[in-house]
């Protein structure tokens, strides 16, 4: 078991849902804290209920509970940040920022923030983006990700703090259902493919996007923060790809298992966002810096999705 104290802020979300059982295996349950501001469904080790705005309240929760990691998950993302701007960049920036001053001023040894393929915008090569990209994010949940890969270099670079990245495509997972993100359909879908009922995305047939499955980001995320320090040459965030697919191959995909599925198209204001992302991903400096490699291509997700959801509705 290794001697750390972690805390996951936003622990009730699609990622912290996961990572939290990930960490409790690692570190042990009760130097996993889960913290959040909505209470959680089941109780299944040490959590506080916190509003990651308040600096205050971050800090009393880091001293109270020795806090020697923090994994940083709650924001708005792109979909939902897009129907009051103000508010996600301001929930989005006061907590990144909290978290990097209160991790300072506490000693704590590490910081995880991540970011999203959604700082690129349209100057970004579409196919293989590369790392070092321009970053010109059409959404303000992209913009604060870029701000806050700007601050995390700033910490790192003034102070020394250990704060480390990477920018997750889509999330594919199970567990629960995503949070107001463009990405989301490559979840929902799954939902209602089990229950054998037709499906409209809000996406176009062929909008391909760079996805990854949970496994693969936890993984990665645990490895990023094993690595050792002086191996990892990026301190704003990692490139990260698992693979990349349309809406149109993932119905496909669907139907390897449910031959009758059905899929509409009626593309909204998040088509918009998915156009001015990345299609592919060039995620050589995280290959290099710590060994990165994902395990899941689409048939496995798709396997590992229906086998996981459909007892769900049974
Ligand atoms: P989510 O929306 O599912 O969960 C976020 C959690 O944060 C929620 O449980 C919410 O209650 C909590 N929260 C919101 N405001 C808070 C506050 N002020 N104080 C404390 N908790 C608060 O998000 P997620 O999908 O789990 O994403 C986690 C992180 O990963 C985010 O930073 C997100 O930008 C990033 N990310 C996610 C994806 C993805 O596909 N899921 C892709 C790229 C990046
Ligand atoms: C979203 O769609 O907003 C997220 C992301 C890619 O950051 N899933």
């Amino acid at each position: 078991m290794k001697h750390d104290t972690c805390l996951v802020i936003g622990a009730n979300g699609q990622i912290g849902t996961a990572l939290l059982p990930r960490l409790r295996a690692l570190f042990g349950t009760d130097h996993v804290i889960g913290a959040d501001l909505r209470l959680p469904t089941a109780d299944t080790g040490p959590f506080v209920q916190l509003d990651a705005t308040n600096a205050q309240a971050l800090t009393d929760v880091v001293r109270r509970y020795g806090v020697t990691q923090i994994y940083h998950l709650a924001a708005i993302l792109s979909a939902k940040g897009e129907q009051n701007p103000v508010w996600a960049w301001n929930l989005n920036m006061q907590t990144a920022l909290n978290v990097l001053e209160v991790a300072r001023l506490n000693e704590v040894k590490k910081v995880f923030l991540p970011s999203s393929i959604a700082v690129f915008g349209q100057h970004a090569p579409a196919f293989d983006t590369p790392q070092t990209a321009y970053l010109d994010p059409t959404t303000v949940y992209g913009i604060s990700k870029v701000a806050a890969e700007n601050w995390s270099l700033y910490y790192h670079q003034r102070y020394g703090l250990d704060v480390r990245s990477v920018r997750y495509p889509g999330v594919i997972s199970y567990e629960t259902l995503p949070g107001g993100g463009t990405t989301d359909y490559a979840v929902t879908i799954f939902h209602e493919a089990v229950q054998d009922r037709p499906f409209e995305c809000f996406l176009s047939a062929d909008t391909r996007l760079p996805m990854i499955y949970m496994d693969d980001a936890l993984r990665a995320t645990l490895e990023l923060m094993e690595a050792p320090a002086d191996n990892l040459s990026v301190r704003t965030s990692y490139n990260l790809a698992g693979v990349s697919f349309t809406p149109a191959e993932l119905a496909d995909a669907i139907r390897v298992h449910f031959p009758a599925f059905q899929i509409q198209y009626k593309p909204d204001y998040r088509q918009a966002i998915a156009d001015s992302w990345p299609r592919t991903i060039d995620d050589s400096a995280a290959r290099q810096d710590w060994g990165w490699r994902p395990a899941y291509d689409l048939p496995r997700i798709t396997e590992t999705m229906i086998a996981n959801l459909s007892p769900m509705y049974q």
